[in-house]
C-alpha cells in the first residue's frame, strides 16, 4: 500500500497499463491531474478541440491495437469528447476517456461547468464510471483497460470530480481484474462449430463476408487461409476493408450502398454465407428483407448482442474471430482438399470480366483515377484516414488497401471531421510509416485546427483535400434524387493552400495528376505536414450506388 493523491494514482495506473500517449486539453476540473501529468514519462499531446482529441486517441487506438487514451476538463470538455466517444463506440475502437468533473459537493447544484457527463455517454459507451474516493481509482482504471480492450472492444468513460483528484488516501495497484458478469465467451461451442462445418463442406457457392471483427482480432491471416481452402471469394464490409490485401484473387472489394459491383452481384449467388465480425449494417446490406433472401447464413460474432440483431441467421457462433476460425479451419482441412479451380471460381472470374469496363474511372484528377495513382506511388504499409462523404466513398471503393489497420475511417458514425485528427493519431502510433487523409473540403474545415497540434507536436501527415467546393455527397444526393434543386451544400472556395501555411505546414494547390504525384513524392520524404488542395468538379458523382432503401440488385453503375 503507498500513500498518494488520486491524481497521483490515475498516472500511476496509467502508466502500469503502459499508457504512452494521452491526447486531451485541460481545463479547471482536471489541473491536479494536469500537474502530476507534467511529471510523468507519459507524452500529452495537446488537441486544439476535444472532438479532435478523442479522434486522434482513436485513430491511434486503430492503427495501434492498443487502448488510445483522451483527457478533457468537465463541462463543455466533456461534451465535445461526446462526438468522439459515439464514433469509437460505433466502430469498436478501445478508448479509454477521462473527464474531469466538479467537486462531489457540488454535484448536482448546476455548478460552473458541470454537466451529468454519466447520463450523457451511457448509450455510447461500454461501461463509465465515476470513483467518488481516491482508493477507488487504481481499481477503477485496471477495470476500464480490461472492459475497453477485451470482448468487442469499445470506449469507456472515468469521470473524476476534483475532489477525488486531489485527497490523498492508500493505494492498492491490482495485478488482476475481476468484474463480476463481464465474461466475454472467447471459445465458440463444438455443437455449433460441428454445425458450420456440416454446411461449409456442402456449400459450392460459398461466399465470406469478412468484418472489422476480423481486423479486431488479428484473424486476417486464418481469414485468407479460410478463403483458400473453400475457394471462397471475400467481400468485406467497410469496416473490415484491410481484413484481406485487396489484390488477392478471391478478394472482391467492399459490399454495400458504394460497394463494389463484383461484391454487390455475387453475394447474392451465394448458397453459404460465413459472416465474420459483422453487423449486417443497412449501408452494408441494403433492403434487408431482399439481402441473402435464399442463401445459409453462418454469423460468428464474440459479442452475443450481435447475433440475428438485423437479419435472421441460420448457424449463430459467438466466439473470438481468430480463435473460432483457427478451429473451423484445422477441422476443414481434415475433410477438404484445397482446390484450385472450380465452377464457383469461373464465376467469380467471369464476373469479373463482366464488370471490367462498366465503371468510369475518369481520366486526370477524376477521383477514382486520382486514387489508383496515389496507390501506385505509396508503400503499401502506408496508413490511410478519410473523412466523410464523397472521398471516403472514392477511397473505399478505388484505394486498395493491402494489410489490415491501414485503412482508418468512420464507419459507424459517419463523423465529418474525423480523419484529420485521427491520422494525427495514427502517425503518433506508427512514425515510421506513411499516414495520409483522405480528405473532402467540408470535412477537413471542421478539424482543420488541428494543424497546430501536428505542426507543434511535429506530427507530420498528408491532407489530400478533393475539394469540390460543396458538400458533396449531400450535393450527390440532391442532384440524383431531388431533381438537383441544391440545398444548402455550396460551400464557396476556400484556399487551403495559405491555411495550411498559416498553420507553418506546407500547403499545395494542384493544377494537374502529374503535378499531384510529385508533391506527394516530396511530401513522402518531408518532415513536415502538407496539405495538398485538388481541385475537383463539384459534379462529379460516386458510382457504383445502390439507393437508398433499396437492394443491391438495384446497384447504380454510371
Ligand atoms: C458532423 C457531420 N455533419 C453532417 C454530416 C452529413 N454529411 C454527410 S456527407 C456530407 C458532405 C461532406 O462534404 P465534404 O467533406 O466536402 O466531402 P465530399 O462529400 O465533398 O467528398 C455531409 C454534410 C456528417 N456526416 N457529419
Amino acid at each position: 500500500m503507498v500513500k498518494m493523491s488520486g491524481a497521483q494514482a490515475l498516472i500511476e495506473a496509467l502508466y502500469k497499463e503502459k499508457v504512452e500517449v494521452i491526447f486531451g486539453l485541460p481545463g479547471g476540473a482536471i489541473i491536479p491531474v494536469y500537474d502530476v501529468l507534467r511529471d510523468s514519462k507519459i507524452r500529452h499531446i495537446l488537441g486544439r478541440h476535444e472532438q479532435s482529441v478523442a479522434h486522434m486517441a482513436d485513430g491511434y487506438a486503430r492503427a495501434s491495437g492498443k487502448v488510445g487514451v483522451c483527457m478533457a476538463t468537465s463541462g463543455p470538455g466533456a461534451t465535445n469528447l461526446v462526438t468522439g466517444i459515439a464514433n469509437a463506440y460505433m466502430d469498436s475502437a478501445p478508448m479509454v476517456a477521462i473527464t474531469g468533473q466538479v467537486p462531489t459537493s457540488l454535484i448536482g447544484k448546476d455548478a460552473f461547468q458541470e454537466v451529468d457527463i454519466i447520463g450523457i455517454t451511457t448509450p455510447i459507451t461500454k461501461h463509465n464510471y465515476q470513483p467518488r474516493h481516491a482508493s477507488e481509482i487504481p481499481n477503477t482504471i485496471k477495470m476500464a483497460f480490461h472492459i475497453a480492450s477485451t470482448g468487442r472492444p469499445g470506449p469507456v468513460l472515468i469521470d473524476l470530480p476534483k475532489n477525488v483528484q486531489n485527497d490523498t488516501a492508500d493505494m492498492i495497484f491490482p495485478n488482476k481484474v475481476e468484474i463480476r458478469g463481464y465474461k466475454p465467451n472467447k471459445f465458440p461451442h463444438t455443437l455449433q462449430v460441428e454445425k458450420v462445418i456440416k454446411l461449409l463442406t456442402k456449400a459450392e457457392k460459398p461466399i465470406i463476408m469478412a468484418g472489422g471483427g476480423i481486423i479486431l482480432s488479428n484473424a486476417s491471416l486464418k481469414l485468407q487461409a479460410m478463403a483458400e481452402l473453400l475457394l471462397a471469394p471475400v467481400v468485406t464490409t467497410f469496416m473490415g476493408k484491410g481484413s484481406i490485401p485487396e489484390n488477392h484473387p478471391l478478394s472482391l472489394g467492399v459490399l454495400g450502398m458504394h460497394g463494389s459491383a463484383e461484391a454487390n452481384r455475387l453475394i447474392l449467388e451465394a448458397d453459404v454465407l460465413l459472416a465474420a465480425g459483422i453487423r449486417f449494417s443497412d449501408r452494408t446490406t441494403g433492403k434487408i428483407e431482399e439481402f441473402c433472401q435464399d442463401t445459409k447464413i453462418i454469423q460468428i460474432d464474440i459479442d452475443p448482442s450481435e447475433i440475428g440483431k438485423n437479419k435472421t441467421v441460420d448457424v449463430p457462433i459467438v466466439g473470438d474471430l481468430n480463435k473460432t476460425l483457427t478451429m473451423l479451419y484445422d477441422s476443414l482441412a481434415k475433410l477438404l482438399e484445397k482446390k484450385e479451380d472450380n465452377l464457383w471460381f469461373k464465376r467469380v472470374r467471369q464476373i469479373r470480366e463482366e464488370f471490367k469496363d462498366k465503371i468510369d474511372q475518369g481520366e486526370g484528377l477524376a477521383p477514382p483515377n486520382l486514387l489508383k495513382k496515389l496507390r501506385e506511388v505509396l508503400p503499401h504499409n502506408s496508413i490511410i484516414t478519410t473523412e466523410v462523404g464523397q472521398n471516403q466513398m472514392w477511397a473505399s471503393l478505388y484505394f486498395k488497401v493491402y494489410e489490415p489497420r491501414t485503412f482508418i475511417s468512420s464507419g459507424g458514425l459517419g463523423t465529418m471531421g474525423f480523419g484529420f485528427p485521427a491520422s494525427i493519431g495514427a502517425k503518433v502510433a506508427k512514425p515510421d510509416v506513411p499516414v495520409l487523409d483522405i480528405a473532402g473540403d467540408g470535412s477537413f474545415m471542421m478539424t482543420s485546427n488541428s494543424l497546430a497540434t501536428s505542426i507543434s507536436e511535429k506530427i507530420p501527415v498528408i491532407v489530400v483535400i478533393l475539394n469540390n467546393s460543396m458538400l458533396g455527397m449531400v450535393a450527390q444526393w440532391q442532384r440524383m434524387f431531388y431533381k438537383r434543386r441544391y440545398s444548402a451544400v455550396e460551400l464557396g472556395a476556400y484556399n487551403f493552400e495559405k491555411l495550411a501555411k498559416a498553420f507553418g505546414a506546407q500547403g499545395f494547390r494542384i493544377g494537374s495528376l502529374e503535378e499531384f504525384i510529385k508533391v506527394v513524392k516530396s511530401a513522402l520524404k518531408s518532415e513536415v505536414t502538407t496539405v495538398i488542395d485538388v481541385p475537383i468538379s463539384p459534379e462529379e458523382n460516386v458510382f457504383p450506388m445502390v439507393p437508398a432503401g433499396k437492394g443491391l440488385k438495384d446497384t447504380i453503375y454510371r
